[in-house]
C-alpha cells in the first residue's frame, strides 16, 4: 500500500493506457455508444460492465471514486455534484419511511434542514442526541434507529464525536453509521478504519482545495451499500451527478491535498493560539489546543486537528460582527478550505436554517465565529486576526 500522496496522485491511472498523457483526459460526454442491442440490454441489467451514461458512471468521475476510496480505504465510492448531493442521495438510499435517524446535536445547517424539512416529509424521523455522552446515546440506541449520523468536527462549533465507541455502540444496536468527514478529509480522520460504514464529503471544501468547484462525494466500506447508493440515490432519487470536468479539478485538488491540509493546519493552530491569548474572546473551540476538552480525543482519531477555528466573543452578535468587517485578508465568505482565509457568521449565514431555539440545542452561540484558515502566510493571517480583535470597541471586547 503506498502512502497517502502516492495513492492521491498516482492510484488507478497509467499514462500508458492513454497514449501517455501524464494527466488523465477528461471523458467529457454524456453519453456512450454501445457496440450492439444485445449488449446494450446486458449493460442496463447489471449483467455487463462498460458505460452507458454519465449519470450512472463515467471515466473521468470514476478515477476520482477510484481515489476517494483508496484514500477513505473504502471499497467504492460514488461522485456528486455538490455535498448536499451525496448526503442526500445516501439517505434517501439507506433510510425508509417509518426510521429514525440519530444525530449529534450539531449539524451544518442545509443537512439539518433536509433531516427536518426535507426527508422528515416522508416518514423519516430525526432524534438530536448529545453525541458525547455515551449513556445518552445507549438510552437513544435502545430505540433502535436505522441509521446513526454525525459531522466530527461538526460545523459550525468544532464539537468531536469519538467515532470508535459511537460506531461500536451503534453496530450492537443493528444501525448504520455514516460519518461527515468534510471537515478532516482522509488525510486527517479515516471514519471508515473506526468503523463507519459509509463516509460523505463536500468535496467543494478542501478536497477541491481552490474555491472553483462544488461537489461532493460517498464512500462506502460496502460495495454493494455503494453500489446501492449509486443507482438508487445517484441514479434515479437525486440525479446529481458530478461534470467530468469538474472531476479533473477535483483529481487536480488531491495531488496537493496533503501539503495543503499541513499549511491549513498549522496556520488554524496560529489563528488559536492568538485568540486564545486575546481578552476580547470568550471562549476558543479548536481541538490541536492542549487546553481543549476534546484534546485527547482529537490526539486519538485525527492526524492533526484541522484547518477550522470557532470561537466566541464577549460581544455577542455585534462583536461577531465587527470582527468579520473589521478583518482585512481574511473573506466574509461561507465555504471553507480554501486557499483564501474565510469567516463567516454562523447564526445569521450558514446555520440561519435553525430557528433560535434549535441553535441554542445545537450549541450554536449567536457570538459564535467560524474562520477557515488559508493557505496565506501564517504572520499575514494571524497579523489581520490580531488587529481585528484589537479594532473592537471597548463595550464589545470584554466580559460583561
Ligand atoms: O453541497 P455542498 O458541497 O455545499 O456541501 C454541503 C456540506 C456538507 N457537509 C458539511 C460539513 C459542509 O460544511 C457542507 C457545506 N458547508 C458550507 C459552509 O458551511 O460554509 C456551505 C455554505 S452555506
Amino acid at each position: 500500500m503506498n502512502g497517502f500522496s502516492t495513492t492521491a496522485i498516482h492510484h488507478g491511472y497509467d499514462p500508458a493506457d492513454h497514449q501517455g498523457a501524464l494527466v488523465p483526459p477528461v471523458f467529457q460526454s454524456a453519453t456512450f455508444t454501445i457496440p450492439s442491442a444485445a449488449e446494450a440490454s446486458r449493460r442496463f441489467a447489471g449483467e455487463s460492465a462498460g458505460y452507458v451514461y454519465t449519470r450512472i458512471a463515467n471515466p473521468t468521475l470514476a478515477l476520482f471514486e477510484a481515489r476517494m476510496a483508496a484514500l477513505e480505504g473504502g471499497a467504492a465510492a460514488v461522485a456528486f455534484g455538490s455535498g448536499m448531493g451525496a448526503i442526500t442521495a445516501t439517505l434517501w438510499t439507506l433510510l425508509q419511511p417509518g426510521d429514525e435517524i440519530l444525530v449529534d446535536k450539531t449539524l451544518y445547517g442545509c443537512t439539518f434542514a433536509f433531516l427536518h424539512h426535507g426527508i422528515g416529509r416522508f416518514g423519516v424521523r430525526t432524534t438530536h442526541v448529545d453525541m458525547t455522552d455515551p449513556a445518552a446515546v445507549a438510552v437513544a440506541l435502545a430505540r433502535k434507529p436505522r441509521m446513526v449520523y454525525f459531522e466530527t468536527p461538526a460545523n459550525p462549533n468544532m464539537r468531536l464525536v469519538d467515532i470508535a465507541a459511537v460506531a461500536t455502540a451503534a453496530h450492537a444496536a443493528g444501525a448504520l453509521v455514516v460519518v461527515d468527514n468534510t471537515y478532516c478529509t482522509p488525510y486527517l480522520q479515516r471514519p471508515l478504519a473506526l468503523g463507519a460504514d459509509v463516509v460523505v464529503h463536500s468535496a467543494t471544501k478542501y478536497i477541491s482545495g481552490h474555491g472553483d468547484v462544488t461537489a461532493g462525494v460517498a464512500v462506502a466500506a460496502d460495495a454493494g451499500i455503494a453500489t446501492r447508493i449509486r443507482m438508487e440515490g445517484l441514479k434515479d432519487m437525486t440525479g446529481a451527478v458530478l461534470s467530468p470536468q469538474d472531476a479533473a479539478l477535483l483529481l487536480r485538488g488531491l495531488k496537493t491535498l496533503a501539503l495543503r491540509m499541513d499549511r491549513h493546519c498549522a496556520n488554524a493552530m496560529a489563528v488559536a493560539r492568538v485568540l486564545e491569548a486575546h481578552p476580547a474572546v470568550a471562549k476558543v473551540h479548536y481541538p490541536g489546543l492542549a487546553r481543549d476538552p476534546q484534546h485527547a480525543l482529537a490526539c486519538r482519531q485525527m492526524r492533526q486537528a484541522g484547518g477550522m477555528v470557532a470561537f466566541d466573543l464577549h460581544g455577542g452578535l455585534a462583536a461577531g460582527q465587527r470582527f468579520i468587517d473589521a478583518l482585512e485578508l481574511v473573506a466574509c465568505a461561507v465555504s471553507l478550505g480554501d486557499a483564501e482565509s474565510l469567516a463567516q457568521h454562523p447564526a445569521t449565514m450558514t446555520h440561519s436554517t435553525y430557528t433560535a431555539e434549535e441553535r441554542a440545542a445545537a450549541c450554536i452561540g449567536d457570538g459564535l465565529v467560524r474562520l477557515s484558515a488559508g493557505l496565506e502566510d501564517t504572520d499575514d493571517l494571524v497579523a489581520d486576526v490580531r488587529r481585528a480583535l484589537d479594532a473592537l470597541p471597548a463595550s464589545l471586547a470584554a466580559a460583561a
